[in-house]
């Protein structure tokens, strides 16, 4: 699965270029079909001819809406490099193309569009200034491709190249942990809020609990469309829409993450590896007041270098950034800053929530760098924050360490109590996770059962698989999750239910007086007994059975244990003195009726005490 993304100066004919491959018109606002020019982000998909499916951001080239171009570049996988052949190089060819060296998207194609309107000779002079402004960045190189969205010429080839393209690029990873930087969210009549965004780093199912990080709210999927489609899941790198349930779309903004519980928490400060843009207009300044475009969002920081005064344009350096309002940013996260409507630089985060430092201090420096490089350690420890748990080759593929350092490191971690080893029941398999995010995951559970238990008082706990589901866990790691959240006296397992220790399911006194009431009506007809009274919840009902406080045989169907060993006690008898016996002698045998008679046989069929033969039942076991 792969996200596409267009760049280039306005007016170069993106949207075009997108409608023509796609047949989906990108520009969606009414506003935008008015001006004619892209003012936010669009969607569309593509089937290549090999079948790959991939999604495409059409994003806007006016210098105007360069913040809305940031939003849409976050999390693309190759993008398609927009150049008019009449016009050329243009400034925001320049800036987009700073921007996604900056951001470090590595891969793209670069499309000379409007071939119909210029001479070869022309063609090959663009083509030549194009080459020149590459130099240097991430797509040097890059393969180049003309076309006329009039004539539909190379449109074919184009899809060609991509699909050779694609075909060299890895699966975008799954790291375990869905994180959805939100870039729209609206309502849907019939649904509730719907967000969508670029999904990285590991599918979203529905059913799933997550969380939107800045808001702090948990929320659960209710409901997931790619591509326009209803699916039950949606793999990493590609769009997504998710119906939510737990917030109103007023709530969420832009910039907004949706993820997984439990690790991800907004951050004001970042320590990062900062460079000037080769084309910024002026150098970084310390203490210089910029925007700050992570993800999706946009938010007004400040600069704090930490090994110099200024970043001339083109150097790098290390570099504190101080947030007005809060980030939902990881470790590894790139980030652009812009003022006064120019890009001016970007990088990397290297760590967030970090204290103030002291410049040019040189361990912070060498700290920093350290950090940036990754021992193997932190490499590790950065791929078990997560509260999900992971087994070793997932733990050797994200790190990219060798299997046996990676068994040398959960070793290690594993003595000091960073992290836990969690073995399915039988010993099968062994599954990894960090102290905190089982301490996350434990939490969740907790909030999970006692929701749970508040809202179905009478049962025992939730079922295993769902409660799986709601956690994100895969069947083996659950399997050993719960097999030691068992073991830490945290979880009870009861059959296929779980359920908090402390939880015992209690009637409410109402609940109690309707239940002895029943109780009686049944004792006193006790072979013809009513049936459950309709404002007896079915809940109090499963309850009842649960306990043992009555038997049920059929659907609204219900004996007192009394009457119901009585009536087995007396049949089983009669079987074994006369080896047979039909409906009519145990309606008789008891003075019942016909359906009671039917529906008790049948419950005895089925537990495997009788066994029909013609009109008549036979003895096959015991009670
Ligand atoms: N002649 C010609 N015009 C084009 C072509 N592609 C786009 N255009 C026109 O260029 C203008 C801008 O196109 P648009 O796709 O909105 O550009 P965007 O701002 O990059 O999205 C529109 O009037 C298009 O009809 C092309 O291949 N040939
Ligand atoms: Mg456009």
């Amino acid at each position: 699965m792969f996200v596409l993304g267009t760049a280039g100066h306005v007016d170069h004919g993106k949207s075009t270029l997108v409608k023509a491959l796609t047949g989906i018109d990108p520009d969606r606002l009414p506003e935008e079909k008015e001006r004619e020019m892209t003012i936010d982000l669009g969607f569309a998909w593509l089937s290549l001819p090999s079948g790959r499916e991939v999604s495409i951001v059409d994003v806007p080239g006016h210098e105007r809406f360069v913040h809305n171009m940031l939003a849409g570049a976050g999390g693309i996988d190759v993008v398609l490099l927009v150049v008019a052949a009449d016009e050329g190089v243009m400034p925001q060819t320049r800036e987009h193309l700073a921007i996604l060296d900056l951001l470090g998207v590595r891969r793209g194609v670069v499309v000379l569009t409007k071939a119909d309107l210029v001479e070869r000779g022309w063609l090959d002079l663009v083509r030549e200034e194009v080459v020149e402004t590459l130099r240097g960045t991430v797509l040097e190189g890059a393969p180049m491709v003309v076309v006329s969205a009039v004539t539909g010429e190379g449109l074919d080839g184009l899809k060609a190249v991509l699909d050779d393209l694609l075909a060299t690029i890895p699966p975008r990873p799954d790291r375990g942990r869905p994180r959805m930087a939100i870039d729209r969210s609206f309502a849907m009549p019939g649904f509730g809020t719907v967000v969508t965004g670029t999904l990285v780093d590991g599918p979203l199912s529905v059913g799933m609990e997550m969380e939107l990080v800045l808001l702090g709210r948990q929320v659960r999927i209710r409901g997931l469309q790619r591509h326009r489609q209803r699916v039950e899941q949606i793999p990493p790198g590609s769009r997504a829409a998710a119906n939510l349930v737990g917030v109103g779309h007023e709530e969420v903004t832009r910039g907004e993450v949706l993820t997984i519980p439990g690790w991800l928490r907004p951050t004001t400060t970042l320590d990062v590896h900062l460079r000037s843009s080769r084309w910024a207009p002026h150098p970084l300044r310390h203490n210089m007041g910029v925007v700050v475009h992570a993800g999706t969002a946009a938010v007004q920081g400040r600069l704090r270098l930490l090994d110099a005064d200024v970043l001339e344009v083109g150097q790098s350096g290390w570099a504190q950034v101080l947030t007005l309002s809060p980030l939902a940013v990881a470790r590894g996260d790139p980030f652009i800053v812009r003022s006064s409507g120019h890009t001016l630089g970007g990088g990397v985060v290297v760590e967030t929530h970090s204290p103030r430092h002291r410049r040019r201090h040189p361990p912070t420096l060498e700290r920093l760098a350290r950090l940036a490089q990754g021992s193997p350690e932190d490499l590790l420890r950065s791929a078990l924050t997560g509260p999900l748990p992971k087994d070793r080759s997932t733990l050797a593929r994200e790190t990219d360490l060798p299997p046996e350092q990676v068994a040398s490191l959960v070793e290690r971690l594993h003595r000091r109590g960073e992290a836990l080893l969690l073995r399915g029941p039988g010993g099968q398999g062994e599954w990894v996770i960090g102290r905190e995010g089982w301490e996350a995951m434990r939490r969740r559970v907790e909030e999970v059962l006692q929701a749970f238990h508040r809202r179905y008082p009478l049962r025992r706990g939730m079922s295993r698989e769902d409660l799986r589901a709601r956690l994100g866990l895969s069947p083996g790691a659950w399997d050993a999750a719960l097999a030691a959240l068992v073991r830490e006296g945290f979880a009870l397992e009861a059959g296929a239910l779980v359920g908090l220790p402390s939880h015992k399911p209690h009637p409410t006194p109402e609940q109690e007086a309707l239940a002895a009431a029943f109780l009686e009506a049944l004792e006193a007809h006790p072979y013809s007994p009513p049936p459950p009274p309709p404002n007896l919840d079915p809940e109090l009902l499963a309850f009842l059975v649960e306990e043992g406080k009555v038997v049920k045989v059929a659907e609204g169907i219900v004996f007192s244990p009394r009457a119901y060993q009585e009536m087995v006690r007396r049949i089983v008898a009669h079987l074994r003195e006369h080896g047979r016996i039909t409906i009519a002698q145990v309606r008789d045998m008891f003075g019942t009726s016909r359906k009671y008679a039917l529906a008790l046989t049948e419950h005895l069929d089925q537990k495997h005490i009788t066994r029909r033969v013609g009109d008549e039942r036979v003895l096959v076991g015991e009670p």
